[in-house]
């Protein structure tokens, strides 16, 4: 890691450098600072959660890879979480699904209630972190059919739509403890294999019990409701009930939030790219920012030429106030505290950057019709000296500027994750 010398003057010709274009890193930096980014709880234990010793089942998703050392214990996964928020400049939140539950008795998922989650709205509120919920609609034998809202049998539907309100109501318990709006996330892994017979009966079924689910009105100061769509799953390759078209309408008709998985789309397509096209009609969105590959959904977020493009249409649209940036990516491949700490910094990195352009320009450019111009500049932009300011905020927030994170993490790894059985 270079010295803190060195990351001063770095920083000081990069000022000079951005200011002879009208942009002043100083602010950029500012606006940085007030970014929140929701950390998912569940890159710590490859989607396991506490109900059972069973792991991630079923769900048309995957956590792959034996990587030693993840979280068995609510009290394991906040410390090594507290790791992964020491190398991450900046205040976070962190987002917790149904299935971390920590309640004795155990309580089937409609039978969840707050204080079933006091222990984790503690250390949030110790921590400063507002929090973000999840109903868990997978990794149960009512989800095994696969389909659970959309269940044509009605007995499975009504328990899914009891979980759905108990969600709700953990969620603005949340958000009324901590201050702040708690985004609550519905996904279900709803959806066929091979080709249905009947694509309408499902649909129908979930539009009713999301209404049933969302019939209760909480005020948006405590909780904000999101719907995720996906294009298909792994045993949902044919049909997934909740499509894009199904919860965008859903979303407008219903004033929810829309959940974009970045992952959740056809290769070709962008999420960057749907943005502006969806806030157009929604109020706020939330985004599930991950890395599909092939046909995984879910690898550890890098600084991709696509997630450069989602920060600058966050940041050009001037939407960071109405899109929620959380995280969905989980890979046991890897030491899952670095895993948090690449994707979470990238993210960050790409906003820095976004936040880094001199838009002004790049607008008057363009209404001039300056094409040639706006083409040389956005090329131009991809070597400015991002790196020096990246590392100088890493400094200012007091987290380690460079690779220094990793020597960290290796040392946790080494007297913490090593001694895990
Ligand atoms: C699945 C969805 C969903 C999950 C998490 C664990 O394809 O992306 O958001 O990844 O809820
Ligand atoms: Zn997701």
């Amino acid at each position: 890691m270079s010295s803190l010398k060195n990351i001063e003057e770095a920083y000081e010709a990069a000022r000079e450098r951005y200011a002879e274009l009208g942009v002043d890193s100083d602010e950029a930096m500012d606006r940085l600072g007030k970014i929140a980014i929701s950390l998912h709880c569940w890159q710590g234990d490859d989607v396991g959660g506490f109900e059972s010793d069973q792991g991630l089942s079923g769900g048309g998703i995957m956590a792959t890879g034996a990587y030693p050392g993840k979280a068995r214990t609510p009290d394991e996964l906040r410390a090594d979480i507290d790791k992964a928020l020491s190398l991450i400049p900046g205040k976070h939140r962190l987002n917790l699904h149904a299935m971390y539950a920590e309640a004795k008795g155990k309580p089937d998922r409609n039978e969840l209630e707050p204080e079933h989650f006091t222990a984790w709205i503690d250390w949030a509120k110790a921590n400063g972190l507002g929090m973000d919920f999840n109903g868990t609609f997978f990794s149960h034998p009512k989800a095994d059919s696969g389909f659970t809202l959309s269940s044509a049998d009605e007995g499975t539907r009504k328990f899914w739509v009891e979980h759905g309100i108990v969600c709700r109501n953990i969620g603005a318990a949340m958000g009324k403890e901590l201050g702040t709006p708690c985004v609550t996330n519905l996904w279900i892994p709803d959806g066929s294999k091979d080709i249905p017979a009947d694509r309408k009966g499902p649909r129908e079924r979930l539009k009713k019990s999301l209404d049933e689910i969302f019939a209760k009105q909480i005020g948006r100061s405590r909780l904000l409701d999101a719907v995720e769509c996906k294009l298909f799953g792994i045993g949902s390759e044919s049909y997934v009930v909740g499509s894009h078209e199904f919860y965008l309408a859903y979303a407008i008709q219903n004033k929810t939030l829309l959940c974009l998985d970045t992952g959740h789309f056809h290769p070709t397509e962008v999420v960057s790219d749907k943005i502006s096209s969806v806030m157009t009609f929604l109020d706020e969105i939330l985004l599930h920012v991950s890395r599909g590959v092939r046909w995984d959904s879910d690898h550890v977020v890098i600084l991709s030429d696509e997630l450069r493009a989602i920060a600058q249409e966050i940041v050009r649209g001037d939407y960071l106030d109405r899109v929620h940036i959380g995280l969905d990516f989980f890979d046991a491949s890897i030491n899952r505290i670095a895993a948090w700490v690449i994707g979470t910094r990238c993210m960050i990195k790409a906003l820095l950057i976004a936040l880094l352009e001199p838009s002004e320009k790049l607008h008057r450019m363009e209404l001039d019709g300056d094409y040639t111009g706006r083409l040389a500049m956005l090329e131009e932009l991809k070597t400015l000296p991002f790196g020096a300011v990246w590392d100088y905020y890493c400094t200012k927030m007091e987290t380690p500027a460079g690779e220094s994170w990793l020597d960290e993490t290796r040392a946790y790894e080494k007297d913490v994750l090593s001694k895990r059985g």
